[in-house]
């Protein structure tokens, strides 16, 4: 290429990221009354700045090649700072490994761009192959905490290292920009995932959601559970209580850090199941109770978020996946999750419909029978309705 052509390309790549980013998003019609689905992604891999992937010198790399490649953005944490709505995403490259920044948006929807250099997390003594999938809570102490899965060969299985085993790493801040990093989450456990660190004191004492592996290859039965540390310094959790686990689900864990609203802490959480074609991740909700928040309260059957249309697509299919939401002051709810380990989704609602959600969703009564019935109860209330009240319908 010459340096004519060089600089022609070199355009059309910032033109074509900066017409994607600043693309405005549309509500989907026809939601379901929980919450609006929105018509594009907010954060693909091709919102990635082009100087990140490309070498822009035109003597080091005169077919300006893209040198190092990103495969996706995905499993962001989520935090309102400064009147920004922020996402500290994960972002994997070519070579799989993954990586956080902070992307920007005025308004939680749309023309999400990233921070022109992306999080350098300080190390441990003992530094991790990876990291990934950040839970930030902005805790009454006064720090703003990434708690995220840091992965390190197996101590068991040094050979095999498709078979990491993940621990907690912690690191905490105060503007997202500068972090210390703090020692990895204590516990007897094999590996630990979905940590997340609740926002208030429980009896003093920091409460951690935990999903504690027992092996390195599961399925084991892994579920929400929560620990208790004096210090976040050097975090040491012993014993932990079980906070939920869904029925045919293989693993449970939690999704962002609850939210607090007068009837409880409102949770998002993930789970999956097995299908003919492989793993389904769905999401869902439950309320905890106010003062011990490991106690479940309400439990909504089914799930609230699945893998529908365009989400279900590239590998892996058929995820939903979330650990970050914001809620703004005037009782929006920004759900963020993550469709099939490829791009960024938003979902919009309220408080006062998720609690509505929470509260009046039947739980799943665990037997199909009882199900049925459940169901024949609302058809029936709903005839009489249609009935009483819109004689002209027909179905
Ligand atoms: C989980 C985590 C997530 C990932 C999800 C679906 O176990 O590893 O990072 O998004 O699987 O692949």
């Amino acid at each position: 290429m010459d340096r004519n052509n060089f600089d022609i390309k070199l355009n059309q790549l910032f033109d074509q990221n900066s017409l994607l980013v600043n693309r405005r998003n549309r509500v989907q019609q026809h939601g379901n009354g929980i919450y609006d689905r929105y018509e594009f992604p907010v954060l693909t891999r091709d919102h990635i700045p082009v100087f990140w992937q490309y070498d822009l010198n035109f003597e080091t790399n005169p077919h300006l090649m893209m040198r190092l490649g990103i495969n996706t953005t995905f499993n962001a944490g989520a935090i309102k700072l400064n009147k920004k709505y922020l996402m500290i995403t994960r972002i994997e490259g070519f070579d799989a490994k993954s990586f956080f920044a902070v992307a920007e948006s005025p308004n939680g929807i749309d023309r999400w761009k990233f921070r022109d250099r992306p999080i350098i997390m300080p190390l441990t003594g003992n530094p991790e192959n990876n990291l990934y999938d950040i839970r930030l809570t902005q805790h009454e102490d006064g720090w703003i905490y990434g708690l995220f899965c840091a992965d390190r060969k197996s101590q068991n299985n040094l050979e095999d290292t498709s078979l990491p085993a993940a621990s907690c790493g912690i690191a905490r801040t105060r503007d997202l920009v500068n972090w210390e990093r703090l020692e990895d989450l204590k516990s007897s456990d094999l590996q630990q995932r979905n940590c997340v660190l609740h926002p208030e004191f429980v009896s003093g004492k920091y409460m951690i959601y935990t999903s504690p592996l027992k092996s390195f290859t599961g399925p084991d039965d892994s579920c929400i559970c929560a620990g208790f540390t004096g210090s976040m310094k050097n975090a040491v959790i012993e014993g932990q209580l079980m906070v939920d686990r869904r029925e045919s689900h293989i693993k449970n864990g939690q999704g962002p850090a609850p939210i607090k609203t007068p009837v409880g802490w409102l949770h998002l959480a993930h789970g999956f199941r097995r299908t003919r074609t492989g793993l389904r991740f769905t999401l869902y909700l439950f309320l905890t109770d106010l003062i011990e928040p490991w106690k479940v309260i309400n439990r909504p059957g089914g799930h609230f978020i699945e893998p529908i249309g365009e989400e279900r697509l590239v590998e892996p299919q058929n995820v939903s996946f979330s650990n970050g939401w914001i809620l703004d002051p005037n009782g929006t709810v920004f759900v963020y999750y993550t469709s099939s380990d490829a791009r960024m989704q938003v979902a919009t609602t309220t408080l006062e419909k998720l609690i509505d959600y929470v509260l009046h969703t039947p739980e799943d009564p665990g037997m199909t029978q009882l199900y049925v019935d459940q169901r024949d109860e609302l058809i029936v209330n709903n005839l009489r309705v249609l009935k009483q009240h819109y004689p002209d319908i027909r179905y």
